[in-house]
């Protein structure tokens, strides 16, 4: 397979002005009927011939302004036609013929259930018809769908529905129109027996909007929360960025088979059930969270990404990185703005490094792929919001806003680059993001090395600042990169005023306690004046830039980070690292043969941070939330990881906080508990967070505890509750206590597949020798369906995500394991199999026995016949 380069792009020699699109939907196949309006590009140079993509279709008819082609006059290869000669402006006309019922990869049109559906991003229109796939030829579409009246009542696609009408055999057909020209990508349909909860939002300009959510009829009861999620993103998008919605319907359907969370296609976004449905009695927080989150990041991308799109693939982080940047402050928003924080800096610390750090490391606009589905990664996302948020950080809320109006305007309707993006902003603001731009172009994470000097008599305090970032594949010196350091001070009763040497006090912030430091040099100082005590150095406040920090704190400065300084993310932060640090000297002590003896400074400190009922309970909870051992792993991927000594030492800890603030997790359990009717609101989340800890640790601390979890499994009234107590039974109770939860939970609940998916999730997870033997069970369960990803990734990615011990089975079962199961997947699903190939990719972290097994299992999916393009860039970028 070849890569494609971003230096390689070239504007289309032609574009398609206007595609009439007519499908006739049957169970054996489904026939689609393309006419393309093209127009030759004034601008290109290149020949008059035109290459359409298209894979996996059987031509059935291709005309020119009428007239059909001569078989010498074009090309068909597996991957698209060539047309020798084409006119000017022309008409194309293709037929071709599809099997949407036979294909698994849930990519381009295919069933889910009894429905037809489509996929699109990132080249799935190609699997439809022949096309220009790209996001740079927008067209003005209209689609005539026509299919069986009592199978497929429902006919959707995008836009306004301009014809409707029943046919005499049985069938019907619903004629769809588009205003807004769109790239293939953002085309949708939809087809099945569907029924819709409806509702309208008034626009800010006075538009009357028909919202509805179309699902199977046994869900319509599970609508509510992502209509009330939709109406509340609409009004936050106006309010926040001026950004009004453009039509007068838009629907969300959503489907069981998909292969990510949602998609954007204009008007008409398609979900994965799992983010759209949900339930008190069905759905966990957690669940409820993500449901809003996928539900606004959807809507948005109706500005960033759909009225703005991307030129290319490689622009990808141009619509998703700003778009779960905007998501971000959204849910900021909507509930705890720390605890976002942390949750989000969390997922970037322990996966978007990690793969910074592997072998699949790229830029946030990577240079070249093979395979653009693989490219769908925390970097492009995750980073990218984060590189998104550095220039709201530099630029101030006032001219960051006035970046996004001025993006907007300048490029409605054009297909554009993240290069446009930055320009926008620096020509709306003012500021020079000339060095900045590295974060779009330079892969890995900074390491930022801060180290401190105070003159108690000149009462000065300088802080030296050194930064570097590690080569990455393809990428073997680095230039310093413009890194906001936001910080502060903290003295003995609180933050310092902060006077930093040759600068005026900071006008923004009132109380003068923290300040955002310019990093641009490979080192730096900074002097601060009038500081009249030895100050702990509050660093990264906010998370302020994907970095890593390295400051030798001592414990007791972690300590007083923790319990007292003003921002929430260090405190956080500082609880981690004190946890670390801990789990740090207890892996030594094991090494050493010593019987593990945990810092009594800690276990204090947690005791007291459990005691301290002014803090927000979802704050204290996550603080006192050890790291995973997957986590651990990582941080010790230099010296080779050694997956039982960290589980050992995490289980010791985990045992010491457990017993030694017992009383205090009793209290907290107790005091937690909440008396009003079910709510996804802030105040009743960060309590159940906090009284689901508490459970946990207190089944951690004594066996007898156990009755709680049965009590609360027995009484429990929301999904939250029940799932938090059953996985205290299953992960601390005894065998029997296990089995006996898990199967009333499964004879409950075995009429909903979205619950049965967190039960197969949670046993995923479950301790001891037996795991796998169990996950391999569990796939021969009725409740398992290798076809569909949301199975696949509950029970086969939880167990090489989350059972880190079980996984890492000394006799290599766990690694052979997977990759039976990638191996299975690799032709029926490329994407799910090249996604769960995510932890063999790691293996150069772990000790050599390890990490050889892990190899061999590479190696021998690499030889495989048949190896997917998607499978192929990942084995072999990862044996490199
Ligand atoms: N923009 C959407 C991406 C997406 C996708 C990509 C590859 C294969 C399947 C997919 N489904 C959805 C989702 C989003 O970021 O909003
Ligand atoms: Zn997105």
């Amino acid at each position: 397979p070849r890569a494609t380069f971003l230096q390689e792009y070239q504007p289309p020699a032609y574009f398609i002005e206007r595609t009439e699109l007519a499908f006739d939907l049957y169970e054996d196949y489904t026939t689609v009927l393309a006419n393309l309006h093209c127009l030759r590009n004034a601008d290109s140079t290149a020949d008059n011939s035109l290459f359409l993509h298209g894979e996996e279709l059987e031509l059935q008819s291709l005309a020119i302004d009428g007239r059909p082609l001569a078989e010498d006059e074009y090309q068909i290869s597996d991957k698209g036609l060539l047309i020798h000669r084409v006119p000017e402006q022309f008409e194309l006309s293709i037929g071709t013929r599809i099997l949407p019922q036979d294909n698994a990869s849930l990519e381009g049109l295919y069933k889910s259930n009894k429905m037809f559906c489509t996929q699109c991003e990132a080249e799935g229109f190609r699997k439809i018809t022949y096309y220009l796939d790209r996001p740079d030829v927008m067209s003005e579409f209209t689609v005539t769908i026509e299919a069986e009246q009592a199978r497929y009542p429902v006919l959707l696609s995008n836009g306004n529905a301009i014809h409707e009408e029943s046919l005499a055999n049985g069938r019907h057909r619903v004629r769809w129109h588009d205003p807004h020209p769109k790239p293939s990508y953002l085309f949708a349909l939809v087809a099945g027996d569907l029924h819709y909860i409806e509702d309208h939002f008034h626009t800010m300009g006075g538009r009357e909007v028909c919202l509805r959510i179309f699902v199977e009829a046994k869900d319509l009861g599970k609508c509510q929360h992502a209509m009330d999620s939709l109406k509340k993103s609409m009004r936050w998008d106006e309010e926040v960025y001026g950004r009004e919605y453009d039509l007068d319907i838009f629907n969300i359907v959503a489907v069981d088979d998909f292969n990510m969370g949602a998609m954007e296609n204009k008007s008409l976004n398609i979900f994965n059930s799992s983010c759209v449905l949900c339930s008190p009695e069905t759905t966990t927080d957690a669940g409820f969270q993500t449901v809003e989150a996928i539900v606004a990041h959807e809507y948005f991308h109706n500005w960033s990404g759909n009225r703005v799109t991307c030129r290319d693939w490689f622009q990808l982080s141009l619509k998703e990185g700003f778009t779960v940047f905007r998501d971000a402050e959204f849910s900021a928003d909507m509930g705890s703005r720390t605890v976002k924080r942390v949750a989000d800096a969390t997922v970037l610390r322990s996966h978007q490094f990690a793969e910074d750090a592997g072998p699949m490391a790229h830029p946030v606009r990577p240079e070249s792929f093979i395979e653009i589905s693989n490219f769908y990664t925390l970097t492009v996302y995750e980073k990218g919001a984060e590189v998104v948020r550095m220039i709201h950080t530099l630029l101030g809320a006032e001219a960051f806003r006035r970046g996004s109006d001025l993006y907007f305007e300048r490029h409605d309707g054009q297909a554009v680059t993240c290069e446009d993006f930055v320009r926008a902003m620096e020509d709306a603001s003012g500021v020079d993001l000339t060095q900045f731009r590295r974060w779009y172009s330079q892969a890995g994470t900074p390491l930022v090395t801060v180290r401190d000097d105070y003159d108690a008599e000149a009462e000065r305090y300088t802080l030296t600042v050194t930064q570097s970032c590690p080569p990455t594949p393809g990428q073997p010196h680095k230039e310093p990169m413009l890194i906001p350091l936001a910080m502060g001070l903290l003295g003995e009763a609180g933050n310092l005023p902060l006077k930093l040497a040759g600068q005026a006090p900071d006008a923004e912030t009132a109380d003068n306690t923290s300040t955002v430091l310019l990093l641009s040099e490979p080192e730096q100082h900074f002097v601060f004046e009038q500081v009249r005590e030895r100050p702990v150095p509050s660093l990264l406040r906010g998370f302020s830039a994907p970095v890593r920090l390295d400051y030798n704190y001592s414990r007791a400065e972690l300590c007083a980070l923790m319990s007292r300084d003003d921002d929430g993310f260090v405190r956080w932060d500082a609880a981690q690292q004190l946890a670390l640090s801990v789990l740090d000297e207890i892996q030594q002590q094991l090494t050493d043969g010593q019987e593990p003896s945990v810092d009594p400074l800690y276990l204090d400190a947690c005791a007291s941070l459990l005691a301290d009922t002014s803090l927000d309970p979802a704050l204290v909870a996550e603080m006192l939330r050890l790291p995973t051992e997957s986590y651990l792993a990582e941080l010790a991927a230099a010296e080779g990881a050694d997956v039982e000594l960290i589980h050992r030492a995490r289980e010791a800890l985990e045992t010491a906080l457990a017993q030694h603030a017992e009383s205090q997790w009793l209290d907290a359990y107790r005091r937690s508990v909440v008396n009003a009717p079910y709510a996804p609101v802030a105040e009743q989340i960060a309590a159940r967070s906090l009284r689901n800890l508490s459970l946990y640790y207190l089944a951690c601390a004594k066996a007898q505890h156990i009755g709680l979890a049965q009590a609360q499994y027995a009484a429990a009234t929301n999904m939250t509750d029940r799932l938090a107590a059953l996985r205290v039974i299953s992960q601390r109770g005894t065998q029997q206590q296990s089995d006996e939860a898990l199967d009333s939970f499964y004879r409950d609940w075995q009429h909903d597949s979205l619950v049965i998916n967190q039960w197969l999730q949670l046993q995923s997870a479950m301790p001891g020798e037996g795991a796998l033997a169990r996950v391999r069970s569990l796939m021969d369960h009725e409740a398992f369906d290798l076809r569909n990803p949301n199975k696949v990734r509950a029970l086969v990615a939880g167990f090489s995500n989350n059972n880190s011990l079980q996984f890492h089975r000394p006799d290599g079962a766990g690694y052979a394991f997977l990759a039976e199961v990638i191996e299975q997947l690799n032709t029926r699903n490329p994407q799910i199999a090249s996604r769960l190939l995510n932890p063999l990719t790691r293996w150069r972290n772990y000790r050599p026995d390890r990490g050889e097994l892990m190899k061999a299992q590479l190696e021998r999916l690499a030889a495989l016949p048949d190896l997917s393009v998607d499978v192929y860039e990942v084995v072999s970028k990862s044996l490199q």
